[in-house]
């Protein structure tokens, strides 16, 4: 880019990528390994389709990065923030000062938040927003004359962020492995996944199980010493992991029973993705606080937070002092501003009903179809999300080799066929924008299916089926 303007302007796509690989340190990446390849160049989006730098077309069934929950383009997110960095781009809310789009947002999310949570907390992003409930948890059981009760629960391959305490509440084997993490007071309990599972146990019986682990683990660490509980309503990251219908009634009862902080972190389950506006709401739980992210803005612009129910609020409030916590962003005008049109626009467009009521089912009707493919052994759903497991055995649902990485079989051929669709180790992921048509679903599926066929012949010609 010339120093002199602030266009950005077009390069071939072998510059953007041999800069890229000389300069930018891509998140979660071998950088060896992608410098080698060459990085795909997006360029630009529309609705539910990106083009990258040659031109191809691509429909994004990831929503970004299970975000962009209105779709790309949309003016009126567009004009807010214009409008909004004209008025005022920023200005901080810490020395007892506060701007208009963030009190509105406020507002707003606490009319959209189930019944009992009037407050909110503000970062800048998802794992900010879960560091956040860490302080949180601990500063309540401070105020509780209980200091002691410091240990948070989470569970394995659960997905909560990757600043320090992000990825020490979430479960993945690979983060904890680098750097001496998870952080102190933090533990982990098994995860619903049933097919993961030897599945011995029906469903509800195992999501009764699962639920277990948790009062096992509170009576192990001693239930005076445990501070809180934190999961995904549906894991995202992990896979697509819809637990039974048994579970979330089952920790509910466990965190009344011990008086533990429930924590639904809803950073991808959040506005409208599971066809309530919050996924606690779908799964049949009442938390205490809620993490929020990514849909809150539609990914526009970051923007993340906490909601905090009366419990946790009460106790900072009346009893707490200085809260000692806060970012330099917590409550951005314009990032605000943003978050406002996109929510007013789920709600002209009545996105979250829509999701419940029609896309969401329809989405899940053609998938069961697809569910009959050689190669599908489980299929899952919740709203506009759904995981596809891949299997060598229909039959016995015996999986693959990990070692022969067929998600990556899978997903390369979704590259090449102009789909996103991400795989999870064996699980191939969709997460579409919640304004899909179903039209969209069914072009959506179709390559879905297609790159199915193509993983089906690939493998078979390798002799691995
Ligand atoms: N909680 C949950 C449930 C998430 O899914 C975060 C917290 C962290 O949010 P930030 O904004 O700090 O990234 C997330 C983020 C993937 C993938 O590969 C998922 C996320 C992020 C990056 C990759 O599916 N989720």
């Amino acid at each position: 880019m010339s120093p002199h303007t602030a266009q950005i302007e077009k390069r071939s796509t072998r510059d953007w990528q041999a800069a890229d690989a000389r300069h930018f340190l891509h998140p979660f990446t071998d950088y060896r390994q992608l410098a080698g390849r060459g990085a795909r160049i997006i360029e630009r989006a529309d609705n539910i389709y990106l083009w990258d730098s040659e031109g191809h077309k691509i429909l994004d069934a990831m929503s970004g990065l299970w975000c962009v929950n209105v779709g790309y383009g949309q003016q009126a997110l567009i004009d807010a923030a214009t409008r909004q960095l004209r008025e005022l781009p920023f200005y901080n809310a810490f020395f007892q000062t506060s701007t208009p789009p963030a009190i509105e947002l406020a507002e707003t999310l606490a009319e959209l938040a189930p019944e009992g949570f009037e407050h909110v907390f503000f970062t800048g992003s998802g794992s900010e927003g879960n560091d956040t409930i860490v302080r949180m948890v601990r500063r309540f059981w401070d105020l509780q004359g209980q200091p002691q009760r410091d240990i948070i629960i989470g569970r394995i391959n659960g997905y909560h962020g990757s600043t320090m305490a992000g990825a020490s509440l979430g479960g993945m084997a690979a983060m904890h492995a680098q750097g001496g993490l998870p952080i102190p007071g933090i533990a982990h309990i098994g995860q619903p996944h049933w097919f993961g599972s030897d599945r011995s146990l029906d469903r509800e019986a195992f999501g009764e199980q699962a639920a277990a682990w948790l009062e096992a683990k509170i009576l192990a660490l001693g239930p005076d010493r445990v501070a809180a509980f934190i999961g995904e309503p549906v894991q995202g990251a992990g896979g697509v992991i819809v637990p039974p219908a048994s579970y979330w009634p089952a920790i509910q009862r466990i965190a009344d029973k011990y008086g533990i902080l429930l924590v639904s972190d809803e950073v991808i389950c959040g506005f409208g993705r599971t066809g309530q506006w919050f996924g606690c709401q779908t799964l049949g739980f009442r938390p205490d606080l809620i993490t929020f992210a990514k849909g809150v803005s539609s990914g526009y612009i970051p923007l993340g937070g906490v909601l905090v129910g009366a419990r946790v609020a009460r106790a900072l409030i009346d009893q707490g002092g200085e809260f000692e916590h806060g970012f330099t962003y917590s409550g951005h005008p314009t990032a605000c501003a943003v978050a406002l049109a996109n929510l007013r626009l789920i709600r002209e467009l009545d996105l979250v009903r829509k999701v419940r009521e029609d896309i969401g089912p329809y989405l899940a009707r053609g998938l069961a179809a697809i569910g009959a493919h050689p190669l599908v052994g489980e299929v899952q759903h919740c709203g506009m999300m759904a995981a596809l497991q891949l299997v060598r055995d229909k039959h016995t649902l015996a999986t693959f080799d990990p070692a022969l990485a067929v998600g990556m079989v899978c997903r390369a051929h979704c590259f090449r066929e102009g789909l996103i669709m991400r795989a999870v180790g064996d699980r191939m992921i969709v997460a579409p924008p919640l304004v899909m048509t179903r039209e969209q679903v069914d072009e959506m599926l179709a390559l879905v299916r297609r790159c199915l066929d193509l993983s089906w012949n690939e493998l078979q010609e390798r002799q691995l089926l």
